[in-house]
């Protein structure tokens, strides 16, 4: 806030100066002549300028720009693109001049950095030419193109290539360049039109421009702002390398995956994403467990839009700063979905409505979770559970991580260390707890002769990934001891064997939800035994910008064969495509609302499970990146997402470890893990003062976890995120676009958690809005809106706001849910300025599989104006809230103690009333769920 006050400061200065001087202001040694403009469109501010890495100089000459690049060098290129707009030609390492030249691109350094060096002309000898005019069909347009020229990037170009345009919704567009004359690959999910013919009233247009190649623009009509605009460099569509870019609208761009991103609001200045699942620790710029080429970007009237790239090839994405995009990948065809939105929420809402909404997870999986690797013996495990609930921690999950198994093999429990295990989860379930086992995909090859089914059973069925002849089975190396082979789920077949085997094993464990890990694959070598074979599918032209350079690496061969394909196309649809069938073989096991969390997803992964952020450290900054990586999950329509609390690799520290509890006990997906041969880091391990903080702030949680329940349904519904970034709400208000290190729940509760060792405070930003202290209920200063202003958070505190105009459904808290279901319901009423507010309550039995098909469910909806509380129950199907009660009301921002109050036609009693000058009015009552809740405030005139 500071430095932003001060710079606010200096430009008024700078201005006063110019007006009275009116000659060039700052410094700059480079004369206007060789002024490159950095920001060509609309806009410019001092702010923008330097975020794209960029030199701001104001002037009083006409036609100069203000906002440059700082570099004599550049002054030398060729002026016909400026280094902004750059797009790089030599992609692969090893740039020069002279392979440059070959390739018809042009070479000049700059100093900007990771600005290429080699780059395509503005009118390139690539690209391709519509051969006739776009022809309409019935969803849309066609139009056949065919190559310009002979120049190829990485040789094997194809031509012609067709691209169909869909227009698949009004909020929907999606266009497809393909081989029109070959199949390749292409990802089995099927988005498909809402008709058979092209949606009428769409929010977007599409304008082609065939100049010398064909470009294409997507518009979106109600502002004229252009969302892709394809002219900043040329389509390639070869054999193993395709490349589209485009412009994007505005800097303010967010998403892609699986990475640990810096910032949530990406960095555009020249950084490259590689994307590609892999068993890797979370570290800025690696391409991590799971892939989602998809983003969204705000435009600069506060619209927003998505795009997804449909696409499962080993691929990269460079953000530079004009801004702009260009996609890389080495495989399948370019498929685009374009969401309209125009808020965030919509762009998600839409999204979700494409790849399939979120699950709603089992009520019992929002509660508190534990876990760790390697407990070493059923006897550490049961110590550790018995101070848990020594100390009231509230906690409903304990995880079993692969040291429950034999050997670490699938489907076997240690009979030894953790003798009685079976018992002992059964004692836990009496408990009201629930019980999670984690599963890897690998199968031992090597066990003795009729002692593996597993394997065995495989093995008859003929369900494993194949070496590249399609026939022998590819053998790696793993956890278990020996080899191991690999299933291929992408083989119906294998779900078959999956689901036999899973529902088999509820016999020995009676676990209540599956952990999938190491689904990338991941495998111990690179590739499987021999290794792989030099060819171009090994080893393609181009490998994106993925973590070793090469895709074999702690995987399988791109050979490979699977059921829908090569590897090379399927690699990082192998989680995925074992996600869907583990769903299936969990409900069928429990007969149950399925619980699984898997490590490696894919676009439509949220339909069938939850995820966690992997395998990260006990460090101060990875609190940070969790919080970005959550609030990605939930544009990925993820929205069960959580980080290993404390850290999952190397040892916590106990203040680190309870400022994580404290943001944890935030994550829809709360759960502490840690890794074998660390000290131990539960909450109740580090003694009594901390047992008792996270037990205070873990029962914050449990008090709204109606609320929190109420906004997956929601997410499952109309796909809202549950997590979301103050920029989703105050879209308008760009300093919420940069902010990450608060985030809301939903759009009414904003945790805003302590990331710094020593810190005794947070430094919140409060957007235009009523906001109120969850702790007091105190209405937070207008003066303190659209500022940053430092909070207390004693150790002891995490800082909690909730925002007027909401109404908040909670329930007094228990140490588990299934307690805690049990007890009377409360309203948290926070009135905005008009003194209104509104919100609603989801129950159901929190594990039925189809309570919402069955209509075996509870949902109301709270309004309050005008001093009243009214109640409409939209659906009463679920008769367990016949016994159910609230107990109590919470008003914040009621200007004046009330005369009476009347709560469904009887006046509440004064002993049942507390009113605090703070405006907070607190109500005692006794009324029944399933009925209407109607209460009045009085006042005498
Ligand atoms: O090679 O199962 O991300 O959560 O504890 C490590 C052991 C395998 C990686 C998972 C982690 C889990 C660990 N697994």
């Amino acid at each position: 806030m500071e430095r932003i006050k001060r710079l606010h400061v200096f430009a008024v200065m700078l201005a006063v100066l110019f007006q009275s001087s009116g000659s060039n202001i700052c410094s700059t040694t480079i004369s206007e002549d060789l002024r490159r403009d950095c920001h060509p469109e609309p806009g410019a501010t001092e702010a923008a300028c330097l975020s794209r890495g960029c030199r701001w100089c104001e002037t009083s000459s006409l036609n100069v720009p203000f906002c440059f690049y700082d570099s004599t060098e550049d002054a030398a290129c060729p002026s016909d693109v400026p280094v902004q707009k750059r797009v790089d030609c030599h992609p692969q390492p090893d740039a020069s001049k002279e392979k440059c030249e070959a390739k018809g691109c042009i070479w000049c350094s700059t100093k900007v950095p990771n600005a290429p060096w080699c780059y395509f002309p503005a009118d390139d000898p690539y690209g391709y030419f519509a051969t006739e005019k776009p022809q309409k069909t019935s969803k849309g347009w066609r139009v056949m193109l065919t190559k310009r020229d002979t120049m190829s990037l990485f040789g094997n170009d194809i031509s012609p290539v067709a691209m169909d345009v869909e227009f698949q919704t009004n909020d929907r567009l999606r266009f497809k360049i393909y081989d029109p004359n070959s199949e390749r690959f292409e990802v089995p999910l099927k988005i498909q039109s809402s008709s058979a013919v092209a949606a009428a009233d769409t929010r977007y247009d599409i304008e082609f421009i065939n100049h010398s190649s064909l470009q294409f623009k997507i518009i979106r009509k109600s502002s004229g702002t252009v969302l892709w605009d394809t002219s900043l460099g040329d389509l390639i569509f070869s054999k193993q390398y395709l490349q589209i870019s485009t412009t994007v609208p505005s800097t303010s761009v967010y998403g892609f995956g699986e990475h640990e991103h810096l910032s949530f609001k990406h960095n555009m200045n020249f950084v490259t994403y590689g994307m590609f699942t892999r068993d890797q620790s979370p570290a800025p710029f690696a391409n991590l467990y799971g892939v989602h080429p998809f983003y969204i970007c705000i435009e600069n009237d506060s619209n927003a839009h998505g795009v997804l790239f449909l696409n499962s090839n080993a691929q990269d994405v460079t953000l530079s700063p004009n801004p702009a995009l260009t996609f890389r990948t080495i495989g399948g065809i370019l498929d685009f979905f374009v969401f309209l939105g125009p808020t965030p929420e919509n762009v998600i809402q839409q999204y979700t409505e494409a790849i399939g909404r979120p699950h709603l997870p089992a009520y019992w999986s929002l509660g508190f979770q534990l876990s760790r690797w390697d407990y070493g013996s059923i006897d550490v495990l049961k110590k550790t559970v018995a101070r848990m609930q020594q100390y009231d921690i509230p906690y409903d999950v304990q995880h079993g991580d692969i040291d429950y198994m034999e050997r670490n093999l699938d489907f076997t429990y240690d009979t030894e260390n953790y003798s009685g295990l079976p018992e002992y989860i059964r004692q836990l379930k009496k408990d009201g707890m629930h019980y999670v086992i984690i599963l890897d995909p690998f199968i031992s090859k090597d066990e003795a002769p009729g002692t593996y089914r597993p394997y065995e059973l495989g093995e008859e069925m003929g369900i494993w990934v194949n070496n590249s002849d399609g026939i022998t089975p590819a053998v790696g190396k793993a956890w278990p001891p020996g080899d191991s082979v690999f299933p291929d789920y992408t083989n119906p077949k294998t779900a078959d064997w999956w689901t036999q085997l899973c529902v088999e094993f509820k016999n020995v464990l009676d676990y209540d939800g599956l952990w999938i890990d190491m689904n990338e694959p991941a495998n111990f070598g690179n590739g499987q035994q021999p290794g792989c074979a030099p060819n171009d599918i090994n080893n393609p032209p181009y490998v994106p910008r993925i973590t070793s350079n090469s895709l074999a690496w702690k995987t399988l061969c791109p050979d490979s064969k699977t059921y829908l394909g090569s590897h090379y196309n399927t690699h990082s649809l192998f989680g995925w495509s074992q996600t869907a069938p583990t769903f299936y073989a969990t409900q069928k096991a429990t007969g149950k609302r399925a619980f699984v969390l898997s490590r490696s997803t894919f676009v439509g992964s949220g339909k069938y499970a939850g995820h966690w952020l992997g395998d990260n450290f006990s460090h101060w900054k990875d609190m940070h990146m969790s919080i970005i990586g959550m609030m990605e999950f939930n544009l990925f329509g993820i929205p069960y997402i959580g980080a290993d609390i404390c850290g999952f690799n190397l040892d916590t520290t106990y203040e680190l470890c309870l400022r994580w509890m404290q943001l944890g006990s935030f994550y829809p997906f709360s759960r502490n893990h840690n890794a074998k041969g660390n000290k131990e880091q539960d909450p109740a391990v580090f003694g009594a003062e901390f047992a008792a903080i996270s037990r205070s702030t873990l029962l914050i949680r449990y008090t709204l976890l109606p609320y929190l329940y109420t906004l997956f349904f929601d997410s499952h519904v109309h796909g809202n995120t549950v997590v979301r970034g103050l920029m989703h709400e105050f879209t308008s208000d760009l300093q919420t676009h940069g902010i990450d290190k608060a985030f809301l729940w939903g759009p009414a509760f904003m945790i805003a958690p302590v990331l710094q060792e020593g810190a005794r405070s947070v430094d919140v930003y409060f957007p235009e809005a009523s906001w109120f202290d969850y702790y007091t209920g105190d209405e937070v200063p207008t003066s303190w809106h659209k500022k940053y202003v430092s909070v207390d958070a004693p150790l002891d505190k995490i800082p909690l706001f909730l925002r007027g105009g909401y109404i908040l459904p909670t329930q007094t808290p228990a140490t588990t849910t299934t307690l805690s279901r049990l007890n009377p319901f409360g309203l948290i009423i926070a009135l905005n300025e008009e003194g209104k507010a509104s919100g609603m309550l989801f129950w159901d039995d929190g594990d039925s599989i189809d309570s919402i098909e069955n209509e075996n469910y509870f949902l109301a909806k709270y309004t309050f104006s005008e001093g009243q509380l009214r109640t409409t129950i939209v659906k009463n199907g679920y008769r367990a809230v016949d016994s159910l009660t609230y107990n109590k009301l919470q008003i914040l921002g009621v200007a004046s103690r009330p005369n009476t109050i009347v709560l469904n036609g009887k006046v509440i009693s004064n002993e049942n009333l507390q009113y605090q000058a703070s405006g907070k009015l607190t109500l005692q009552i006794s009324a029944p769920l399933s009925q209407d809740l109607n209460i009045i405030l009085q006042y005498n005139i």
